[in-house]
C-alpha cells in the first residue's frame, strides 16, 4: 500500500489516510494525514504536541499492525489509550501490533512533537525545516500470528550469471511455536524455505543462481518482482511481493561501475520540501519533480539529508534514475555528535533506511553523515562504527559521506581550507566526496578549485578512489533580476551554474557531480539561519519551492543535454 506496485494479495490492508481529528496548540481541528502541521493556517510556524486520532473498526478478534512511513518527529502511538510504542527521527517507517484486538470501534491516536532539545540529536535548528505530523502514508494490517516482517533480494554479478541472496524475516506475536513453509518466487524460479518458530523472530536465507535476467540500467530498468507466501499448518496466511533489478555497483580507482561499466553521473540534490505541502509531498508532484528533474538531463539524485518517502524511490527505480540515498545528519558539529542520543539514533536511521530500502535497484550509494564533524578523531570513531553497521547490513552499494573539511595540511590555497586537519575520513568510503561552491560563497575559479581539492585528498586518504563533487550551486531569488547580474539575481545564478558544470565536465578526475540544488527549501527559524538565508529558505534551487523555473533552469538543461552517461 502506498507503493508503486502491490505489495500484498493474502494480507488485508486499509489505508488510514484520510481525515482525522487533531488536537494542537490548543486547538481542536480536523486535518488531512498525510500533511504537515505548518500546512495548517495558523500552525505555520509551530513548534510542540499535536494529537492525531481517529475510530478504527474490527469484526473479529485479530492482531492489528499499524504502519506508519513517516513522522515527523518524535512519534508515540496509542490504541485505546495503551502505547503500542514510539519511534524517533521524520523519515523511516516503522509498525507496531496490537495482538487480539477485540470486535468493535477502537480508538487510534499519534502524538507528534517537533520540538528540538537534546532528546532529538539529529533533528536540530538547521539549512532544512524539520516539520511536525503524521507526514508520510499510514495503514492498518490484519496479520496472522507470525507473519512475513521483510523479504530481502540482493542480486550479486557472478560470472556472467546472476546470485539473488534473499531473506524472509518472520516475526511471531503470541510465541507459541509453529511450524511453517515460506515459498519465494523470483526471476522465474521457486524455492520453498522450511523452519520453525516460537518466541524469537526467525530468518530463513537462500541463495538462487539466476542465469538470465535482463539487467536494470538508466536506459533499460527492468524490474522483476519477488513474492514470499507464509503457509503455517499447509494454508497460505500472510505474503509479502517486493520488486528487484538486477545491477553491480562496484568502484573502479577513478569511476562508479555501474553493469561493469564506468558512469557519469550528473546528479542534483533534492529537499523533500514544497510549498503548501512542507515534507508531506503528494505523489503527483513527486512525479512532478521526476520529470522535471529528468528534463534538465540529470541522471542521479541525492536525498539530502536523509531517507526519503519509498514512493519516490519506487518512481526512480521505474524511471532508471540513480540515487544516492543519505541517512539522517547535516552538519553536526563534534558538541552536536558528542550528544548521548546521537550515535544510537544514527544507527537507527541508518539501519532502518538500509533495511527498508535494500530492495531498491535505483540506490546505488548509501550515505552518512553530511558535512559532520568528520575532522576530528571522536568523529572518526563515529563514522568508523556507523560504517561498519551499514557495510554489515548490505555491501552490495558503496558507502559515501559528504565533506567540507579541507585541511591546512593539503597543500591547497589558503581561502579553500575550512578546517585544521580536514576530513580525517576518506579511507574508510569507497569514494571521495565533496560540498564546494566555488563562484558563489569562494572566490575561486572553479575548475581551479576542483584541480587543488583533487591533488590535496589523494595524500588525504582518497588515493584510488572516485572523486564526487556531492554539492555544488549558487543561490537566487525566484523573479529577482538584475542588469548588473549581481548575487541572487536569477542572471547571476545561471552564470555561475553553467560555468560550475562546464568546468565538471571538463575535469577527467570528476566521477560525478550533484548540483544544489533541485527547489528552494524551507529552513528553520531557529539557529540563525534566517541571516544568510532572505525568506527563511534556502535559495538555491533550480525551480524555487513551487517549482517554478528560474533562469538557472535552462542553462543547465543546455549544458546537460549533450553528456554521455556510460563512458564505455
Ligand atoms: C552545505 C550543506 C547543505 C546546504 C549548503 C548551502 O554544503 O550540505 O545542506 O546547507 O551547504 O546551501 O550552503
Amino acid at each position: 500500500m502506498n507503493r508503486g506496485f502491490v505489495t500484498h494479495e493474502i494480507r488485508r490492508e486499509s489505508t488510514l489516510c484520510g481525515l482525522w481529528s487533531l488536537s494542537a496548540d490548543g486547538r481542536s481541528l480536523t486535518a488531512y494525514v498525510p500533511s504537515c502541521l505548518e500546512s495548517i493556517p495558523g500552525l505555520e510556524t509551530y513548534r510542540g504536541e499535536g494529537v492525531y486520532s481517529r475510530w478504527i473498526e474490527t469484526d473479529s478478534v485479530c492482531n492489528l499492525r499499524f504502519v506508519f512511513l513517516g513522522v515527523s518527529f518524535d512519534a508515540r502511538v496509542y490504541l485505546d489509550d495503551v502505547l503500542l510504542g514510539r519511534h524517533e527521527d521524520a523519515y523511516t517507517a516503522f509498525a507496531f501490533v496490537a495482538p487480539g484486538v477485540q470486535p468493535g470501534r477502537h480508538r487510534l491516536s499519534v502524538r507528534v512533537d517537533n520540538r528540538f532539545g537534546e532528546h532529538a540529536a539529529l533533528h536540530v535548528p538547521n539549512d532544512y525545516m524539520s516539520y511536525g505530523g503524521i507526514t508520510r502514508a499510514c495503514h492498518v494490517q490484519t496479520v496472522p500470528d507470525v507473519f512475513i516482517r521483510s523479504l530481502s533480494a540482493l542480486p550479486r554479478a557472478d560470472q556472467g550469471a546472476w546470485l539473488l541472496h534473499l531473506s524472509v524475516k518472520l516475526q511471531p506475536i503470541s510465541g507459541q511455536p509453529h511450524d511453517l513453509t515460506v515459498t519465494v518466487h523470483a526471476a522465474g524460479q521457486t524455492v520453498a524455505l522450511h523452519g520453525r518458530i516460537a518466541a524469537q523472530e526467525l530468518t530463513l536465507e537462500h541463495t538462487l543462481r539466476v542465469e538470465h535476467a535482463d539487467e536494470w540500467s538508466p536506459q533499460s530498468p527492468t524490474l522483476y518482482s519477488v513474492r514470499a507466501v507464509l503457509c503455517v499448518d499447509g494454508s497460505a496466511v500472510d505474503d509479502l511481493t517486493e520488486r528487484v533489478g538486477f545491477r553491480s555497483v562496484q568502484a573502479s580507482p577513478s569511476r562508479v561501475l555501474l553493469n561493469g561499466s564506468p558512469l557519469r553521473i550528473a546528479g542534483v540534490n533534492r529537499h523533500e520540501d514544497m510549498a503548501n505541502f512542507g515534507c508531506a509531498i503528494p505523489a503527483a508532484a513527486m512525479l512532478h519533480d521526476l520529470t522535471l528533474i529528468r528534463d534538465l538531463g540529470f541522471n542521479a539524485v541525492r536525498t539530502s539529508h536523509y531517507p526519503n518517502d519509498p514512493l519516490f524511490l519506487d518512481y526512480c527505480d521505474e524511471l532508471g534514475l540513480l540515487v544516492w540515498e543519505e541517512g539522517h545528519a547535516r552538519g553536526l558539529s563534534l558538541e552536536q555528535m558528542q550528544n548521548p542520543h546521537f550515535l544510537a539514533q544514527s544507527r537507527a536511521s541508518l539501519s532502518e533506511m538500509i533495511t527498508q530500502h535494500i530492495n531498491h535497484p535505483c540506490v546505488i550509494f548509501w550515505g552518512l553523515l553530511n558535512e559532520c564533524a568528520s575532522d576530528t578523531p571522536y568523529g572518526r570513531t563515529c563514522y568508523e562504527r556507523l560504517l561498519g553497521v551499514m557495510r554489515s547490513l548490505d555491501d552490495t552499494r558503496l558507502m559515501v559521506s559528504a565533506s567540507c573539511k579541507r585541511g591546512r595540511g593539503w597543500g591547497l590555497p589558503p581561502a579553500m581550507v575550512s578546517s585544521e586537519a580536514g576530513d580525517l575520513c576518506h579511507d574508510l568510503q569507497d569514494a571521495v566526496c565533496h560540498n564546494i561552491y566555488p563562484e558563489w560563497y569562494l572566490s575561486v575559479d572553479t575548475a581551479a578549485m576542483l584541480r587543488d581539492l583533487y591533488q590535496g585528498v589523494q595524500n588525504a586518504g582518497g588515493a584510488g578512489k572516485p572523486f564526487i563533487i556531492s554539492e555544488i550551486g549558487a543561490g537566487a531569488l525566484y523573479g529577482n533580476h538584475d542588469p548588473r547580474r549581481a548575487k541572487w539575481s536569477e542572471e547571476r545564478q545561471s552564470d555561475i551554474l553553467r560555468s560550475q558544470i562546464s568546468a565538471l565536465l571538463a575535469d577527467e578526475h570528476v566521477a560525478g557531480f550533484f548540483i544544489w540544488q533541485f527547489c528552494d527549501n524551507r529552513v528553520t527559524q531557529e539557529g540563525g539561519w534566517f541571516r544568510d538565508r532572505a525568506r527563511t529558505m534556502n535559495n538555491k534551487g533550480i525551480v524555487d519551492e513551487y517549482r517554478r523555473p528560474k533562469m538557472a533552469y535552462a542553462a543547465v538543461r543546455e549544458a546537460l543535454t549533450a553528456l554521455k552517461y556510460t563512458e564505455k
